[in-house]
């Protein structure tokens, strides 16, 4: 039965009957006067689920969230996700994001939400994990009873209880044969915005197939935690964004569509179990599903717009437009770029952009980022970050031609671990004194963000902007490096939230364009707090870096 099956998978091109099909013939969302218009945006991240409503003017004026942790503690979560014993796997219960979403809704009523104000909702996911809708499960969807919790009904609607989250990196064979099949990693790179990487979805569905065929077989859908959780408003299956589609190693980021190769080498069967991708970005999705009008009086035409990836939502929170670079400096660093003409690389992943698709944006993780300042903070500081800001004024901008590469833990961009120290005529050094070593912890960093953001396609121009997010953004002496760097203005912006506070902007883009046409997202979030300018980029800085720029670009 299982051939019959496979055989009767859906072809490039074919029509899938899919919910957002219909949209066309809904009519137009003009229920509410937009003075009086409320947005929503959820965010389904790894520890948490969390919701901020905004207003007409972008102001939030309702948060809540519930830590999975903390208030779902049968759940036996550590940070939201469950560890294999093998280290490598790592997985969340689809119900317990459902179960905390009853408590979400129930959290945001008593914070004083007025959801008949609502008019339309959005949200975003943890990028790259999967739910698997066991046969039937869409039915039970669109029969969800409004005097009953959604996670009492939906107890047995998934064929795979453990979903597979981006903390999970047991797919390293699935990546190998993916990329042999498409021919080779930047094969791979140039359709799909990516090489194999072990989270991405695609190497996680063939994983499925392989160790559970009978899982797999039972699976009427698979979602992206993101179009699981738009799923949930519509009560009918949602397709997946494009931009958190780019995550998959399955969607051609030019195309629009499954890949079909790719679809092949992950399993058999996939392209209809997957349903089409939305078609455009901020994608209205049609009305909330009655179970929600019901239970909590949202309006019968509040929308559903497509949920997104967390990490596409944060751009959108940022505001980042063509040629803006952000830089989000945590435990480890997260460079996000707006590009019009990407160019996939070995290194880093380009998604089609989450507010209009046909443009794109460049995601690179560091993992030696907070962490590596703080060490070297402790070593030639005295624990000081005051000391660490003195220490490095006293050592020039392009620390007279020493570098060093700092990867304390094993790097992802790129793959590589130790420390590396040169001097002006590139010979290695076992150490430098405290100020040049602090000088070269941060430039080595900064340098290489930039050679991996030119790498994808980033072009820095007289208008670009960078924008400097967590914790490290505080520290001035640190951004007037990066303006040095990028030779561009540094901005500040307390965003908080910004996956969240993205998918609000991103109800409220879809609700405008479906009922006026092309609306542009810059259109929409006018009204937000302008950034702030934190530096200028000294006059001679990019005549300082240019060596030891090309000399990073050479290392990385
Ligand atoms: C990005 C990634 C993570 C998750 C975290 O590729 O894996 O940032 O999106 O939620």
């Amino acid at each position: 039965m299982e051939g019959a099956e496979y055989a009767s998978d859906m072809r490039e091109g074919e029509v899938l009957s899919d919910p957002e099909s219909a949209v066309a013939d809904k009519p137009k969302p003009m229920a509410f006067e937009e003075k009086d218009a409320v947005y929503l945006g959820f965010d389904f991240s790894t520890q948490q689920v969390k919701a901020l409503a905004i207003d007409c003017n972008l102001k939030v004026i309702c948060e809540a969230s519930v830590l999975f942790d903390r208030e779902l503690p049968e759940f036996r979560t550590h940070g939201g996700v469950n560890h294999g014993a093998d280290s490598l796997t790592a997985t969340a219960p689809a119900i317990m994001w459902v179960k905390a979403l009853d408590m979400l809704m129930d959290k945001l009523r008593v914070n004083g939400l007025d959801f008949s104000r609502v008019a339309a909702l959005s949200g975003a996911g943890q990028q790259h994990g999967s739910v698997f809708w066991r046969t039937g499960a869409g039915a039970t969807l669109r029969a969800l009873q409004p005097d009953q919790f959604l996670h009492q009904q939906l107890e047995s609607a998934f064929s795979v209880r453990n979903s597979p989250v981006w903390m999970d990196s047991s797919t390293a064979e699935q990546c190998r044969r993916l990329e042999e099949y498409v021919g080779g990693p930047q094969k791979l790179a140039d359709i799909t915005g990516s090489r194999a990487y072990e989270r991405f979805t695609g190497n996680q569905i063939s994983k499925l197939h392989q160790v559970n065929p009978e899982a797999y077989k039972n699976t009427e859908r698979i979602s992206l935690v993101s179009s699981f959780g738009a799923s949930l408003f519509l009560c009918e299956y949602a397709g997946i964004d494009l931009s958190d589609g780019s995550g998959m190693n399955l969607l051609d980021i030019r195309k629009h569509d499954w890949d079909q190769h790719c679809l092949d080498a992950c399993a058999p069967g996939l392209r209809s179990r997957l349903g089409a991708p939305l078609a455009s970005a901020a994608r209205w999705l049609g009305a909330v599903g009655p179970f929600w009008v019901e239970r909590y009086g949202l309006e019968p035409e509040c929308g559903v717009v497509g949920f997104t990836g967390d990490n596409p939502a944060s751009l959108a929170g940022l505001r980042l437009r063509p040629g803006d670079l952000a830089l989000s400096l945590g435990t480890s660093d997260t460079v996000f770029a707006c590009l019009e003409r990407p160019q996939p690389a070995l290194q880093g992943h380009i998604f089609v952009s989450p507010a209009s698709a046909d443009r794109y944006m460049a995601l690179i993780c560091f993992k030696n980022g907070s962490l590596t300042r703080e060490k070297y903070r402790d070593l030639c500081a005295d624990g000081s970050w005051d000391t660490f800001n003195q220490l490095l004024a006293t050592a020039p901008s392009g620390n007279l031609g020493n570098l060093g590469i700092y990867w304390g833990e094993q790097e992802i961009s790129p793959r590589g671990v130790g420390t590396h120290r040169r001097d002006p005529e590139g010979r290695p050094v076992e150490a430098f004194d405290k100020h040049t070593e602090l000088r070269a912890v941060v430039e080595g960093q900064l340098l290489a963000k930039r050679a991996h953001a030119e790498r994808l396609g980033f072009e820095i121009g007289p208008e670009t902007r960078v924008l400097a997010t967590g914790g490290a953004s505080k520290n001035l002496a640190l951004l007037q490096i990066a303006a040095d760097v990028f030779n561009s203005s540094v901005y500040t912006h307390d965003v908080a939230n910004s996956a969240c506070l993205g998918a609000a902007y991103l109800a409220r883009l879809g609700r405008a364009r479906q009922a006026a046409g092309d609306t542009s997202f810059e259109a929409v979030t006018a009204a937000a707090e302008p950034f702030q300018l934190a530096c200028r980029p000294r006059p001679d800085a990019q005549q300082r870096y240019a060596a030891l720029e090309a000399e990073v670009a050479g290392a990385q």
